[in-house]
């Protein structure tokens, strides 16, 4: 199924504006407090996180913990799914049973929540993504959507490749996590910026966005073929495992086979300056501040935007050292 643009209409913003304040009635009791600042209530927030399996993920996970803290006037209950949808489903069932005022998250995967999403909705309480997008042919089912483009990261970083390497090269694709929008959607930006040139992808499997799997990916890519010229990693997590594996094998990543990545986190960025990486497209994980400041409109009733794009910078190799010093995850 095609993924629904998110365009918000009258009528969804407003039912997610009534439910959301019938819910921060109901859910005052259970905060308590008063909160920082404004003199309002507490807001409770249950917050799902997709796991830890990367330095973006560390990032997005320190800024969501120390943004929405109770001096800023939010009780947050943070649970880690270890990459897995069954536990997502089950932390965000929990919440619903505990009756917070907001609920969210960062889907693993695109498909398979509407039933738990249904029940959120039936429980007035409204629903906020963060990062990564759901397939849903229901838009009234979420308040808001805060991430990057993905598709637009994979069409730079393939933009880049195309007017600055070779024009025939054969790329490998260490892809994200299998069904989620960054590796659906990066493939599918990235492939769009190399359609009609004589770049191809020779091989492309699931390196799970960790650096152990882009290690293992690699190693079998290496030992499958002789002739890779380019890694398009889908995280720098992966990208730097591929270095490993590049690296034993008697290679020299960013010479012998170049490599660019997504995220520019502080290793990622490292490995740029290092000339082991060629090229990074950014993808900021400092949502915290957008979060909170939705959080706090679906509560009061305001009307929120349904979808809020965040804007990625990308880096050269003499771009990541003027700015290495001073990145800060
Ligand atoms: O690029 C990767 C992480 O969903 C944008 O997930 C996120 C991706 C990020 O594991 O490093």
């Amino acid at each position: 199924m095609k993924r629904q643009t998110f365009l918000r209409t009258g009528l969804a913003t407003l039912s997610i504006a009534a439910m959301a304040a019938m819910s921060a009635c109901a859910g005052s009791d259970s905060s308590g407090s008063e909160g920082g600042g404004s003199g309002s209530e507490t807001i409770t927030i249950g917050f799902s996180q997709v796991g830890a399996e990367s330095g973006w993920r560390a990032a997005n996970t320190k800024d969501i913990q120390d943004t929405l803290t109770e001096e800023n006037g939010f009780k947050l209950s943070f649970s880690d799914a270890q990459q897995k949808q069954e536990n997502q489903i089950q932390a965000l069932r929990s919440y619903i049973a505990q009756g917070v005022d907001v609920l969210a998250f960062s889907p693993v995967v695109e498909t398979g929540w509407d039933a738990v999403l249904q029940e959120a909705k039936s429980a007035n309480i409204p629903v906020i993504l963060t990062d990564r997008a759901v397939d849903t042919t229901d838009d009234t089912l979420f308040a808001s959507f805060i991430g990057s483009d993905f598709i637009e990261e994979g069409q730079r970083a393939g933009d880049w490749v195309v007017e600055n390497l070779d024009k025939d090269l054969k790329v490998v694709e260490l892809q994200g996590t299998t069904g989620s929008a960054p590796a659906i959607d990066r493939k599918e930006g990235f492939g769009k910026a190399i359609e009609g040139t004589d770049i191809e992808i020779i091989d492309s499997q699931t390196g799970d966005f960790t650096r152990a799997g882009g290690k293992q990916v690699m190693e079998g890519f290496l030992n499958s073929h002789d002739d890779i010229d380019l890694v398009f990693a889908h995280n720098d997590d992966m990208g730097l495992g591929a270095i490993e594996a590049i690296e034993a094998a008697g290679k020299k990543p960013g010479e012998d086979i170049k490599i660019v990545t997504i995220d520019a986190v502080k290793d990622g960025m490292q490995a740029l300056v290092d000339g082991k990486i060629n090229y990074i497209v950014e993808c900021n994980p400092l949502l915290g501040e957008d979060l909170a400041e939705i959080a706090k409109k679906v509560v009061a009733g305001e009307s929120v935007e349904k979808r809020i794009v965040v804007e990625d910078a990308a880096f050269s190799q003499d771009e990541a050292a003027e700015v290495l010093a001073d990145r800060t995850y």
